[in-house]
């Protein structure tokens, strides 16, 4: 069966949960953003998103990326796999009761990584769900990993790695600022946002993207970025939107003008 190109759109955990607090979702942002997808109603989607405070404190607490150290780890593990199901739990809910045909794909089921990097993907039943125009929804997860024992998987690393394995049409970033800045923009308001970036341009002012300043295991923009470049040097387009206002998603889904940061090959 011919297949278009999917987009793989990533909803930062920032978007969907409140970050200042454990375990805190924003249900709000959860209804608007499905809402949205179902508006916009695109063709080919797989949906990633990330682990905010449900993921991130119980992962940093049992220290579950660095690998299997103590066996007081084993249900800190457990734990931090379990949050991740009950936060896409919630956003499941606003999909399916939508009529979103959305399934969820528990990463830490079919990916295993080798020291932290994706090493397997059982690919098939994500496949065969796009190919029957289901919306197959991953996570940043808990996953085992063949030397450390475990480690944490990030939506950003998945997310990339989705869209080169079905290579994807584009890939959207909705996060919870307008773009890629050359500062952070929570602490300079002064700080200047890139609206397009070619990969060499972007390679430039990597050193200036800055970390996280909430409880984020898998690093702030810097790191996402650097997972984003494999998919951008194979030509796949990344645009970055604010997912926390209204209509912007919707917009970028729709191929409409945004406001964003857009990076490309060239
Ligand atoms: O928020 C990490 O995913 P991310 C998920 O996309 C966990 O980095 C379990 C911390």
């Amino acid at each position: 069966m011919s297949q278009a190109k999917p987009t793989v759109l990533k909803i930062g955990g920032s978007v969907i949960t409140d970050k200042s607090k454990e375990m805190e979702v924003r249900m709000d942002a959860i209804s608007r953003l499905a809402d949205e997808i179902l508006e916009a109603n695109p063709k080919n989607l797989i949906i990633v998103h990330g682990g905010g405070s449900f993921g991130h404190p119980l992962a940093e607490k049992h220290s579950i990326k660095e690998g299997f150290k103590d066996a007081s780890q084993i249900v800190g593990f457990a734990e931090t796999h379990h949050v991740m199901t009950v936060l896409n739990g919630l956003f499941m809910d606003a999909l399916i009761w939508r009529g979103l045909p959305a399934v969820s794909i528990p990463p830490s089921s079919c990916i295993m990584t080798k020291n932290g990097r994706i090493a397997c993907f059982d690919e098939a039943p994500t496949r065969k769900l796009l190919e029957m125009g289901f919306i197959p929804v991953l996570y940043g997860d808990a996953v085992l990993d063949t030397e450390l024992g475990f480690t944490i998987l990030s939506g950003d690393q998945l997310t990339s790695f989705l869209a080169l394995r079905f290579n994807a049409k584009n890939i959207l970033i909705g996060v919870d600022v307008d773009g890629l800045y050359n500062e952070d923009p929570k602490l300079n308001a002064k700080a200047k946002m890139f609206e397009h970036l070619t990969l060499e341009e972007l390679r430039k002012v990597q050193g200036l993207l800055g970390g996280s300043n909430a409880c984020d295991v898998t690093g702030g923009m810097a790191n996402k970025i650097a997972e984003l470049i494999p998919a951008i040097e194979h030509g796949i387009p990344v645009l970055i939107v604010n997912a926390s206002k209204p209509r912007y998603l919707y917009k970028a889904l729709k191929g409409e003008k945004v406001r964003g940061t857009l990076i490309e090959k060239e």
